[in-house]
């Protein structure tokens, strides 16, 4: 053997030995993700997130979102990754996160991730994609990764590419704080847990017969007197202004848009309560710590009534930065008929004279729908046709589909079922393009998962309850409806369930599910 030979050989051995670990070849169209994306492309290899490993961003607005990277990846990896700014693509070993150079055609939301065996490149057209992106990559590491202790790794990402956007351009879950007070920090909790599915927006049901749940300024007793109870008669709660736009700044911070709901004309005992004025007979009811539904409404033929919803529509919409604000508008069966429709016709104009896009629940489309008014449907296609000849724009809410307030089955301890009971099947089976008659795609906005509680107290009751269906929900928003099956996603969903686990999800362990343990 010569010398030459002999240094080659030197060489092999130092390189499988001492250098690098050879990576078993993986295959990341194996990988588990919800919700499923558009496309993905495997090349057979990894990887490998290391300690030295950074994040450089380019492009506006990404910093936040690279920091948040790290934020995520920290307690589990224990790395300390450092984000900064570049100009084209860094070097090997790293995460490179842009906006420049980018195809339109991926849209506000859309990314495509690039897994090089050097190099996890992820691509999107604007901010809100990158962060998209950054949640399916978080999904692509092992599940120890949601831990909140350092574990061994190693940190490796099969490589290859994703090309994906959203079906619909609004995937909402909505959060009722009225029946029960929910607070700050359950709620960022929440929004922790949606912005993971790549949700998009967070309803706030703030007000009902139980409780007032946000400051009003120039109707302080709405939260001080109207927020003090709930269901049950516990102590409520209401969110300050200041409290609410932190709450809207974190949502911002992981592009969800919170979207105010104040329900009227009916649903308003705890405002009735507080004022005696807005009642028809002037005298104030008690507080309402009940369950029941639709005995309530404020006197529409007073004109201190539009004043109030003026001053509430007024101070909410110097609050809230994203374009909605909801105005209820359901179960109004103590409010005259044509009081109803007076109301949400002068309801919807009061918003826009705000500068903000009404929603309301189905029966508004009972008055006249201005342009731009969005209609939310729960369970009357009637309604939801009217809205669309109309042109108005639809959140489908199915109540026996979306409903997470709904009991899985007989034996669910917590939930109603008036509706429906939902299992984890169900809830995915359906698509919001043929769950109405005469709604298709084109009339769409979007789908929400609504979350009544009137049951639930605690953020264990929230979890138990919204997952695993919200997943489901979240899917059915995103992905292209020819991708979905359900014997391939309950097979998919069992093996996310390890995920849920490291997350510390308190889940429904649905019977219908292979999960693995
Ligand atoms: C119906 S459907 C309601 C809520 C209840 C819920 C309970 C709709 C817009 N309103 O007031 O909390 O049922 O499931």
């Amino acid at each position: 053997m010569n010398f030459r030979n002999l240094f080659f050989i030197f060489c092999i051995t130092i390189a499988v030995a001492g250098c690098k670990k050879p990576h078993a070849p993986t295959d990341l169209t194996k990988e588990i993700l919800i919700p499923i994306p558009v496309s993905v492309q495997a090349t057979a290899d990894v990887f490998e997130l290391g300690k030295e490993s950074a994040i450089y961003v380019e492009g506006e607005g990404l910093l936040p979102i690279g920091e948040y990277l790290a934020s995520k990846l920290k307690p589990s990896t224990g790395f300390e990754l450092k984000v900064s700014t570049t100009t084209g693509a860094p070097k090997s070993g790293n995460i490179y996160i842009t906006t420049t150079g980018t195809d339109a055609t991926l849209g506000d939301e859309g990314y495509e991730l690039t897994i090089d065996e050097d190099l996890v490149t992820l691509t999107a057209a604007k901010p809100a994609g990158a962060f998209r992106g950054i949640q399916t990559m978080r999904q692509l590491l092992p599940e120890t990764i949601e831990l909140s202790s350092v574990q061994k790794g190693p940190w490796e990402i099969s490589t290859g590419k994703i090309r994906d956007y959203p079906t619909y351009a609004f995937r909402s879950a909505m959060l009722d704080v009225a029946r029960h007070f929910f607070t700050v920090e359950e709620v960022k909790h929440y929004i922790d847990l949606i912005a993971g599915y790549k949700l998009n927006a967070l309803h706030l049901h703030l007000s009902d017969d139980q409780g007032w749940r946000i400051e009003i300024k120039s109707w302080p007793k709405l939260a001080t007197h109207g927020g003090s109870t709930q269901v049950g008669g516990g102590k409520g709660g209401y969110y300050t202004q200041e409290q609410y736009k932190d709450l809207v700044k974190y949502a911002e911070e992981r592009f969800i848009t919170i979207i105010p709901e104040v329900d009227f004309p009916g649903h308003t005992n705890a405002a009735l309560a507080s004022y005696p004025e807005l009642n028809c007979n002037g005298k104030a009811p008690d507080l309402y710590t009940g369950t029941e539904v639709g005995f309530s409404t404020v006197c529409v033929n007073k004109e201190i009534t539009f004043k109030f919803v003026d001053d509430v529509m007024r101070e909410l919409a110097e609050i809230t930065p994203g374009p909605y604000i909801h105005v209820g508008g359901d179960e109004s069966h103590a409010t005259k008929k044509e009081d109803f429709i007076k109301f949400v016709n002068k309801s919807q104009q009061i918003v826009l004279a705000h500068g903000k896009k009404p929603i309301g629940w189905e029966e508004v489309s009972q008055g006249t729908l201005q342009p731009g008014t969005i209609v939310q449907y729960w369970s009357n296609a009637k309604h939801a046709q009217t809205a669309a000849k109309n042109g108005s724009k639809m959140i489908m809410a199915p109540a026996k589909k979306t409903y997470l307030d709904m009991s899985y089955d007989s034996t669910s301890k917590l939930g109603l079922h008036w509706a429906a009971y939902i299992e984890v099947d169900s809830a995915y089976l359906w698509d919001p393009a043929t769950i109405a008659d005469g709604i298709t795609q084109d009339d769409i906005l979007g789908v929400e998962s609504p979350l009544w509680s009137e049951t639930l107290k605690t953020m264990d009751d929230i979890e138990y309850m919204a997952f695993p269906r919200i997943l489901g929900h979240a899917e059915i928003g995103w992905s292209p409806a020819a991708a979905r099956s359900w014997d391939e996603y309950k097979v998919r969903l069992g093996k996310h369930g390890k995920r849920l686990t490291a997350k510390e999800i308190n889940f429904y362990k649905s019977k219908l599910v292979p999960w693995v343990e």
